[in-house]
């Protein structure tokens, strides 16, 4: 799935090989707290790599936007453990927050795109996701990426400290296995989500709902459409929305609910009728099959059935492909979207 910086990170006959990480694999390892460092999108994977992290590994996780990280007094001990994400490896927010760290004593991993990169070299060691070259500015292809590596890396990192078993650890393994099979599923479905972005091209604001690790996913699906589409959109976990977004609900607000069947689906269907009851637009990502938030959304869309911890790799692709059908009706150009840059070096 993955090659690494030194040697490789990949599924060998159901095994998990962390090849590039050797020589600090230790520190990985028994790491006390781990910390996750990124910007955009790829602080959005590190938020979704906590969660992991947390249930997988039972370590305490920070997720930190880089952006911020210098401009407090943060606490850095000897020896803590940091990863930094990046698509590019040349984000200069990030590359700063790495030196910061590694002044400290931390001990600082990469989960980087593009080989040779400046953060590639800055961290200690770390892992390449060899995505391909992101075509667009807006990173979509290397969010897959990093949290796929950083799955892999939970679940290593869950057998070897022991907080998974070994049967668990082949269960999850199986199930990323699974995992290109089901996206192409999952991209079937792209023509629905082409009709449904002719109905909402012209909406002025969009809500995405998600609980879980599918929150981050939320998070992501809203920034994708703001980079490329220019339509205001805000991310929230679901149950966050009583705590204001609530008040912003009428007729024209499309909300998007992730409404997969996992432990939250109950509270994430009483979620989807707060809404409906304000006379909101739902559009629900849902488990194939599933016949109880598809029967009150306004629009549903399937994703395979999957394991709820490889779950944010299928339920970001249908958000993804509605923000590029939507930002293509309105003319906009999705490979460079006005006021990005591919990598923020400034
Ligand atoms: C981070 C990022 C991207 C975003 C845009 C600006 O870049 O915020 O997520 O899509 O390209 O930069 P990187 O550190 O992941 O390269």
């Amino acid at each position: 799935i993955a090659n690494c910086m030194r040697g490789r990170l990949v599924l060998e006959k159901g095994e998990l090989v962390l090849g590039g990480i050797n020589e600090y694999s230790q520190s990985l390892i028994h790491a006390k707290k781990i910390t996750l460092l990124g910007c955009g999108t790829s602080w959005h994977a590190g938020l979704v790599a906590e969660y992991l992290f947390e249930d997988i590994c039972r370590i305490p996780v920070e997720v930190e936007y880089a952006s911020e990280f210098r401009y407090r007094n943060p606490i850095i001990n000897e020896g803590d453990v940091f990863i930094a994400i990046s698509q590019s490896g040349e984000t200069a927010d990030t590359l700063a927050a790495i030196e910061l760290a590694k002044s400290k004593g931390a001990i600082v991993f990469g989960v980087v795109n593009v080989v040779g990169s400046s953060i590639a070299r800055e961290t200690h060691e770390g892992a390449y996701l060899h995505a391909g070259p992101e075509i667009g500015v807006a990173s979509t292809k290397a969010f897959t990426a990093q949290v796929t590596v950083l799955s892999m890396i939970a679940i290593k990192m869950g057998l070897l400290r022991g907080t998974i078993s070994q049967s668990q650890f082949q269960l999850l393994i199986s199930e990323l296995n699974q995992i290109p099979k089901k996206v192409a599923t999952a991209l079937k479905n792209n023509d629905q989500i082409e009709a449904l972005a002719e109905i909402y091209k012209d909406a002025q604001n969009f809500l995405y709902l998600g609980r879980g690790n599918n929150f981050p996913v939320a998070l992501e699906g809203a920034l994708k459409l703001k980079e490329i589409s220019y339509i205001h959109a805000e991310g929230y976990p679901a149950a966050e929305m009583k705590h204001g977004p609530i008040a912003l609900i009428d007729e024209d607000m499309p909300v998007v609910f992730i409404a997969t069947q996992d432990d939250s689906y109950e509270k994430i269907v009483s979620n989807i009728q707060e809404v409906k009851s304000r006379k909101g637009k739902v559009i629900a990502i849902v488990t194939e099959g599933d016949i109880l938030a598809s029967s009150m959304a306004d629009y549903s869309i399937e994703i395979p059935k999957s394991h709820y911890v490889v779950t944010p790799l299928l339920s970001v692709i249908p958000l993804q492909l509605l923000s590029y059908h939507i930002a293509l009706k309105r003319g906009c150009n999705v490979d460079q979207p006005r006021n990005l840059a591919k990598s923020v070096t400034v």
